[in-house]
């Protein structure tokens, strides 16, 4: 791989020409590769994420099996609530448990302050292990889940389906909330900061669950924070992506974070995301993931379209709208990346005259 293209997701992130669109994928290291398998049945996850080894290991497979243009960290956004001195599990079938969940002020009280340097070791060692194995082929990112999703965890001990904790929270105990957020945000801050000195070269903020507050909640608890954070991690040259789940709705607003990039989930309309964000931001995205379970024929198809309705020029960074499935075949993984790599060089071309028809 040629130094262009080791250059193209940092160049789309800040809307720079590129000469076509790059591409990645959301949970690209992970169970749908064989590889990721091969290792994830002699380690449990979390021995994974804690050994730079076996991280540089996985973050690697999708940039060797798939050609990807950028490598995402092979970690879990779980780290944090950890690292503030939560007991963390994750069980088959049920996924993550924080035991003892913040129910109370004195809990918060309870929470360390995160000193990434000792607490995530192991996240800055991997990133300092897989930066010399990429060895500049492509950039990687670097991540944290931002303030809200973290404190669904948190609050709620784990997944949920109705997250009737952390809403009381948000209505009965707003103060308290806030309390907990800026905790969350300041050990967000040290992190990601940590993450960029130890050679992360982008970094995306998960709010993978913005889309369960109101429209007034998502202003004062999700969007605030994601704010202060990225001010505070600001670095000439790297790129910050804002991913909110489900903050459709509310498109024009997710500029104000200050991000270089909007992550969009597969139910926005790209097109119309271009025509309110776009002076403002590049844009991730966004594929529905169910796409992927089609023969790859209709996968280039739904590429085409997706491609399409961002139209062209450059600050368009393609990936699904959410994690990759683990049940999705490797080949249509490929067919995904593939299309996005020989479909998209007509779209950054100079001519309009040889840009595709509208259908
Ligand atoms: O058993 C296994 O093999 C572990 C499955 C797994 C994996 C591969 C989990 C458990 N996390 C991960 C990796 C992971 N998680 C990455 C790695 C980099 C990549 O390839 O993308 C990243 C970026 C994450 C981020 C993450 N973890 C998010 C935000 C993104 C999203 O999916 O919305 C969230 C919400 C989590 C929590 C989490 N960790 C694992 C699971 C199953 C979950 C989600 C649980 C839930 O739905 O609430």
């Amino acid at each position: 791989m040629n130094s262009d293209t080791s250059r193209l997701f940092i160049r789309a992130c800040f809307r720079q020409p590129v000469r076509r669109t790059p591409v990645w994928m959301m949970r690209q290291a992970g169970r749908y590769l064989p590889d990721y398998r091969a290792v994830r049945e002699k380690y449990d996850f979390i021995t994974m994420y804690k050994t730079p080894e076996l991280v540089t290991l996985v973050t690697l497979q999708p940039v060797e099996r798939l050609g990807v243009d950028a490598a995402i960290l092979f970690s879990d956004i779980l780290v944090i609530p950890e690292a503030m001195g939560m007991d963390l599990q994750f069980l088959e079938h049920r996924g993550p448990v924080l035991a003892r969940p913040i129910r109370e002020d004195g809990h918060i009280d309870a929470l360390k302050d995160v000193e990434p340097e000792v607490d995530l070791a192991f996240v800055l060692e991997s990133i300092r292990q897989v930066r010399r194995e990429l060895n500049d082929r492509v950039p990687l990112i670097g991540f944290s889940g931002a303030p809200w999703t973290l404190a669904t965890y948190m609050v709620e001990g784990g997944s949920s389906r109705h997250f009737g904790q952390i809403k009381r929270w948000r209505f009965a105990h707003p103060v308290g909330l806030h309390r907990l957020l800026e905790k969350i945000t300041r050990a967000v801050v040290a992190y990601c900061r940590a993450q960029i000195a130890a050679g992360a070269q982008a970094i995306q903020l998960f709010d993978s669950w913005a889309g369960i507050l109101d429209a007034t909640g998502f202003n004062e608890f999700a969007l605030n924070y994601v704010h202060r954070i990225i001010q505070q991690i600001r670095t000439p040259g790297v790129p910050i992506i804002y991913f909110a789940r489900g903050a459709g709705t509310w498109l024009s607003r997710l500029s104000r974070c200050g991000a270089d990039v909007i992550g969009l989930d597969w139910q926005v309309d790209l097109g119309l995301a271009r025509r309110v964000l776009g002076e403002k931001a590049a844009l991730q995205g966004n594929l529905d993931p169910t796409a992927l379970y089609a023969p790859p024929p209709v996968i280039r198809k739904q590429v085409r379209e997706m491609l399409r309705q961002y139209g062209p020029g450059s600050g368009h960074i393609a990936n699904l709208g959410h994690g990759i499935l683990p049940d999705v075949p490797v080949e249509h993984a490929r067919a995904f990346i593939e299309a996005v790599q020989t479909e998209s060089p007509v779209w950054h071309t100079q001519q309009t005259a040889t840009r595709p028809e509208e259908p």
